[in-house]
């Protein structure tokens, strides 16, 4: 297999808004972000990806961009940008930007200037469209937010596509002018000296010519056969690559949605000259009652089966990433662990063990080395996300679902979980703010925080800093060939790494009971090289405790 550094790097994600404020104002910033370098240092990641920090005016938290070349003002200047990327360079961390160009914010010079005429040089960098006969929107498809995915404009009496909020007009990638804008402004950050983009929703640019209706699910048609995984999107990418990405050292990570096994192959494949990773999302989306709405957890078995299947069908042919959670993504210990107070810590380095010992490129979320849980949410009031509250307000307000029957799964999957700010330690606020949060602090930080945790040899942080650790110092980790034990085990996550003549044995627990597990033969005596238990695994019958998890290394 082809070396890279991006396979061997562990990357850790930044949701600018919620991880540090600088100046009292509530909200996160890029001089926030640099003062805390030295921590992300200590904790041995070797990139950031930054979630969107441009002009934009907050529909979607940043993921509206009106100019992709300007600093948000709450986020501070292009200066500071400046400050922090150098200051970033300074400790060998690299930063990747998020590139959010499947849409633009309605407030975007080009979406301002289309919406005024039919005439307009810019009409065509949107998709606009006539409505039906008796003036409703031109077919049944929904957007990911609620709502229909047209919204009518008076001005020129016509619809225009959006697959997120009516304030994300999505852009029209077959005009060759759209691409030749949208890559320009790439070269202009890669001469900057950025190390690589994180590219939003980017399956979702082509669209088919033909737009019928959709299969009616929920609500609405759905709009994915006709937009995921369009019929130009390789066209695209390649495009794209041969135009900018091949002319920097930088990595790609394409945010996938609706990617398969086989799609990643050409995606992220070795030699097909698009992107360097993919994020999938079975494993996240292999729930859901009402829609994406669940308190339902997923069975292990499922899991596995999903995990294992990545694993195995991308070895030597394509690069994938790993992660439990992300900024649209409920707590990982919350969802897939137990964050019940005795078994927080122990199943957040179970989890970690899990992931991080598979192929991949690991993805760490801003607190998710802390060990950082679900929200207590209270009411409606509580939450900031327009997926949330327009979820709300289309499954519960309008009577198809009862608030008893809707909240736990509101709260389960909202995306707020995971934007509530970092916990930095145990003063007001969680030491994230001086001033009022734009959104609640977790009222557990004074247990779960950073200061108390870089303390604490046996903390979840301290944990994670030698997972890191482990994937420089050994190669299997990183390229070693994965194979799936114990596939029907309900309780156990058990799997071994092959590269030349070393093996890796991990082993998770998945269950809040003992666990009675046989050592396979070869690693009987083997070298523990990690476990989240005090007295590691000695021996060949092992009662693990719950949520037990170690790794077993031989040559
Ligand atoms: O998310 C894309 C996406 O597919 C989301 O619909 C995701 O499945 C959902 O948020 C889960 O509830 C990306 C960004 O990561 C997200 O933050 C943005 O809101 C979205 O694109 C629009 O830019
Ligand atoms: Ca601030």
């Amino acid at each position: 297999m082809v070396k890279k550094w991006w396979k061997e790097a562990v990357i850790y994600q930044i949701y600018p808004r919620s991880f540090m404020d600088s100046n009292g104002d509530g909200i996160g910033d890029l001089k926030g972000i640099t003062g805390r370098l030295d921590y992300l240092k200590y904790l041995g990641i070797d990139v950031i990806w930054l979630s969107p920090v441009y002009q934009s005016p907050n529909d979607d938290n940043g993921y509206d961009i009106s100019d992709y070349q300007a600093i948000m003002d709450e986020f501070g200047t292009m200066e500071d940008f400046d400050e922090m990327l150098a200051e970033a360079h300074k400790r060998n961390i690299r930063i990747v930007m998020d590139l959010v160009v499947n849409h633009t914010s309605d407030e975007h010079r080009w979406f301002v200037e289309s919406r005024k005429s039919k005439e307009n040089p810019y009409r065509d960098y949107y998709i606009w469209r006539e409505g039906k006969e008796d003036g409703t929107a031109p077919n049944n498809w929904g957007a990911c937010f609620g709502g229909s995915a047209w919204e009518y404009d008076e001005e020129t009496k016509m619809y225009y596509l959006h697959m997120f909020s009516k304030k994300q007009p999505d852009l029209n990638w077959d005009n060759p002018k759209v691409r030749r804008e949208v890559f320009d402004m790439m070269t202009w950050w890669c001469e900057k000296g950025i190390d690589g983009f994180r590219m939003d929703v980017i399956s979702m640019i082509s669209k088919t010519k033909e737009m019928p209706d959709g299969e009616v699910q929920g609500f609405y048609g759905n709009a994915n056969p006709y937009c995921v995984n369009g019929p130009k999107v390789h066209d695209y990418l390649q495009e794209m690559n041969e135009k900018v990405l091949s002319k920097y050292d930088i990595m790609t990570v394409g945010e996938t949605a609706g990617v398969t096994t086989e799609l990643a192959k050409q995606y992220a494949g070795e030699d097909t000259r698009e992107l360097n990773m993919v994020f999938q999302f079975e494993h996240v989306e292999s729930d859901g009652k009402y829609g994406k709405w669940t308190d339902e957890k997923v069975p292990l078995p499922v899991l596995k089966k999903i995990m294992s299947r990545w694993q195995t069908e991308l070895y030597e042919k394509a690069w994938n990433s790993l992660f439990w959670d992300n900024h649209d993504q409920p707590r990982a210990v919350s969802r897939f662990g137990d964050d019940r107070p005795e078994y927080r810590e122990v199943s957040a380095k179970m989890l970690a063990t899990c992931l991080h010992m598979m192929q991949g490129t690991p993805y760490i979320y801003q607190g998710e080395e802390l060990g950082m849980t679900n929200y207590p949410f209270r009411s409606m009031q509580d939450f900031r996300d327009i997926e949330s509250v327009n979820a709300y307000r289309e499954w519960c307000e309008s009577g198809h679902v009862s608030h008893e029957a809707f909240w736990p799964c509101l709260t389960a999957k909202s995306r707020d979980n995971a934007r509530t700010p970092m916990q930095w330690d145990d003063t007001e606020n969680a030491g994230f703010s001086k001033g009022t949060p734009w959104i609640g602090v977790n009222p557990n930080y004074k247990e779960i925080n950073a200061r108390t945790e870089t303390e604490d040899k046996n903390s979840v942080f301290h944990y994670y800093k030698k997972l890191i650790g482990l994937r420089k110092q050994y190669p299997v980790i990183v390229y070693g060939k994965y194979e799936l034990l114990l596939e029907d085990s309900k309780e156990l996550f058990v799997y071994t790494r092959v590269l030349e003549g070393e093996k890796l044995l991990t082993v998770c627990s998945f269950s809040d009971k003992e666990v009675e597990f046989t050592v396979p033969e070869e690693f009987v005596g083997t070298d523990c090289i990690i476990s989240n238990r005090e007295n590691a695994y000695e021996g060949k019958m092992v009662t693990l405790e719950p949520y037990e998890a170690f790794v077993l290394y031989r040559r």
